[in-house]
């Protein structure tokens, strides 16, 4: 209602757009047509139905489209548009997924004023998912923007709220995203009782029409908390020990308990033996043999376990914890079930602001692998900053092939009426399914259809604010961690510059001054082959090579390589310092331009949105001064 009533306030200024929007519509701003749109369907199911509704109300272009199912295509979620000889439009495909996506495909084309020409288009990913980290709790690790759309208060959301979860799903298929995984990787043991699967099937129930299956986090000593009929005479398990015949029952049981309620669940995302999360280890079993028991007992119902890869433990000592995940999974390469898939965060890290690429994806060479990238910006600003993500994700896929099962993208969704907290942070949701669908996308191209559609077609904007985006995410790596530093994050929130960070109750991997290793004889982390690490050997050639090279290694990964100098020669003659603090000075710049585009924006964006991405700028720019300012001063002492 409020909602409503806020974007029924009528502005009476002339010129202004007039109309408050509060964002809730994200890119999909359609007008209704005037009608005369005959749209044909011959395949009866309720997500072609959807395909055809949404054309019949929003389609403005030719008259007559017919939509049909054509079991000789490959059978994948793509679909083909062709023009029938009395000037129509057909679209086919080999399941009701890619009707659905055709229709979004013509309908993004009307909206940003593209030609309708034929095409065939199939899907880079198969899967292409989002994570959520959403508690039973309604909490959100991470999440910026609200509270969890899928749970609240420590019972299960008994009346799913529909129609916004249909705005979800609607959102999704629009972008191509065909599966969500609805709770957090730290996962309640509680997200497999009974009470909880019974939300999860009403879930699924309101997302299935929009081609989307849901998957859970499944928290690996689920057995020990949650009883299960005929297992252990209906008592918790006192094990999770995956070579133990009554866990690999439970787990059995469990999962046919699941597909009675949900028949096309998806499968299992796991996080094990990770940041405290139980796991094989701790019986003194790999992750090979803790994932094939799960995956032995969701095959029989075609489900997955997605594994991920991102693992540490706290307190192993003075270990490179981005080398931690290759030595893990190399020696399993070869082990694992084949409905597993190692996930693998796009960095050895996690999720900096700059990171390259993990090297994990060269290692395995007989295990099915699928990039994790996280959409909200736990390290880039959160919801408080506008950074565009597709050119981070562009250059990861310059680096790392797509030919890969699944993808997965951290999701930034909450309650906010916007959904992302910032307007501009729904670029990064949209983005993540179009490259999801097609990485070789430019992600200037993305952009420009995001503005499009979420704002204006005047090119007095769109040029802009396509520069604005664009140039966003080297900006906030300028003015927070340039030339490879990382991780100088203050405490566990990950907001803001903390140097000096030196936690005595952290351990080593937490500390900003473990990763930059700032002191009088120079800044940066050697994972060189010259008194470093090594871990610049765990990548293929040629940029094992090349990293381990202070003469090769690109300026944008330097200091992650490599100790060097306060004193040594960059590229442009400067010295190292010099560099750094014209990055830090030059991202805090680039805020200051975006601050005065947007206050140049005002006539062709409704006055909310205008004036609540201008206060995030402002706070934005407030924000890139204090990290300039507190780094520069912190270096300062060693520097000079
Ligand atoms: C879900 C980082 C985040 C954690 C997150 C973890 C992970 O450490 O800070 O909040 O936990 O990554 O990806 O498992």
């Amino acid at each position: 209602m409020k909602r409503l009533l806020l974007s029924m306030v009528f502005l009476l200024t002339a010129g202004i757009p007039t109309i408050a929007e509060d964002g809730h519509q994200l890119w999909l701003r359609m007008q209704p047509n005037e009608g005369g749109v005959r749209v044909a369907c011959t395949a009866a199911t309720p997500t072609a139905g959807i395909a055809a509704d949404e054309l019949r109300r929003y389609w403005r272009g030719t008259p007559d489209i017919s939509l049909s199912l054509n079991a000789q295509m490959t059978d994948d979620d793509g679909f083909a548009i062709s023009r029938t000889p009395s000037g129509g439009l057909l679209i086919e495909a080999a399941r009701d997924r890619g009707l659905l996506y055709a229709a979004y495909h013509l309908l993004r084309q009307q909206e940003t004023g593209q030609p309708v020409n034929p095409t065939e288009q199939h899907p880079a990913f198969g899967l292409r998912l989002l994570n959520h980290w959403d508690n039973l709790d309604g909490s959100i690790e991470r999440g910026y923007a609200g509270r969890s759309i899928f749970w609240r208060n420590h019972s299960p959301l008994l009346t799913p709220h529909s129609s916004l979860l249909r705005d979800y799903a609607r959102a999704n298929a629009s972008i191509g995203i065909n599966g969500t995984v609805l709770n957090n990787v730290n996962a309640s043991p509680r997200m497999l009782a009974t009470e909880y699967l019974d939300s999860v099937r009403m879930i699924a129930d309101v997302l299935r029409p929009y081609g989307i299956s849901v998957f859970l986090s499944v928290n690996f000593a689920s057995p020990m908390t949650v009883a299960v009929e005929g297992v252990n005479g209906g008592k918790p398990l006192t094990t999770a020990d995956p070579l133990d015949r009554q866990v690999a029952q439970w787990w059995k049981a469990k999962t046919d308990e699941i597909y009675r309620l949900i028949p096309d669940f998806g499968g299992f995302l796991v996080k094990a033996n990770s940041e405290g999360q139980p796991g094989p280890g701790d019986y003194k079993r790999t992750h090979a043999e803790g994932a094939n028991m799960l995956a032995d007992a969701i095959a029989p119902h075609g489900g997955i376990v997605m594994w991920r890869a991102f693992v540490y433990g706290y307190h192993e000592g003075n270990t490179d914890r981005v080398m931690k995940a290759a030595a893990e999974f190399k020696p399993l390469d070869g082990q694992f079930r084949k409905n597993v898939i190692i996930q693998i965060k796009n960095g050895p890290l996690d999720f900096q602001p700059r990171e390259p690429y993990s090297p994990l994806f060269d290692q395995l060479k007989q295990t099915p692998m699928m990039p994790e990238l996280q959409i909200t910006q736990e390290y880039l600003g959160q919801s408080r900053h506008l950074v565009y993500l597709g050119p981070m994700w562009q250059e990861f896929f310059s680096f790392v092939s797509s030919a890969m099962p699944a993808i997965a993208g951290v999701a930034n969704i909450g309650l906010d009426d916007n959904w992302c907290g910032h307007h501009f942070s729904q670029a990064n949701w949209y983005v993540f399914g179009r490259m999801a669908w097609n990485p070789t996308l430019s992600s200037e191209q993305i952009a420009r259809e995001w503005l499009q559609q979420t704002f204006s077609n005047d090119e007095h904007f769109l040029v802009p604010m396509t520069w604005v985006m664009q140039t966003s995410h080297e900006t906030c790596v300028d003015y927070m961690m340039p030339l490879g530093l990382h991780h100088i994050f203050k405490g566990d929130h990950h907001y803001g510059p903390e140097p000096e960070g030196n936690q005595p109750n952290f351990p080593d991997e937490w500390k900003p001054v473990w990763y930059h290793k700032a002191a009088k004889d120079g800044i940066g982390f050697n994972r060189s082959t010259h008194g470093g690490t090594g871990a610049s050997q765990q990548y293929r050639a040629p940029y094992n090579q090349l990293f381990d090279n202070v003469e090769t290694c690109p300026e944008e990964y330097l200091l992650w390589f490599h100790h060097l100098p306060w004193t040594f020669r960059m590229a442009d003659g400067q010295t190292l310092w010099q560099n750094l603090q014209r990055h830090y000075r030059h991202g805090v710049e680039m805020v200051d331009s975006y601050v005065d585009v947007w206050q140049q924006m005002r006539p062709y964006v409704d006055s909310r949105r205008f004036r609540e991405v201008g206060d995030r700028l402002n706070h934005q720019q407030a924000n890139a001064r204090q990290w300039r300012d507190h780094c520069i001063g912190y270096f300062r002492q060693f520097a000079e």
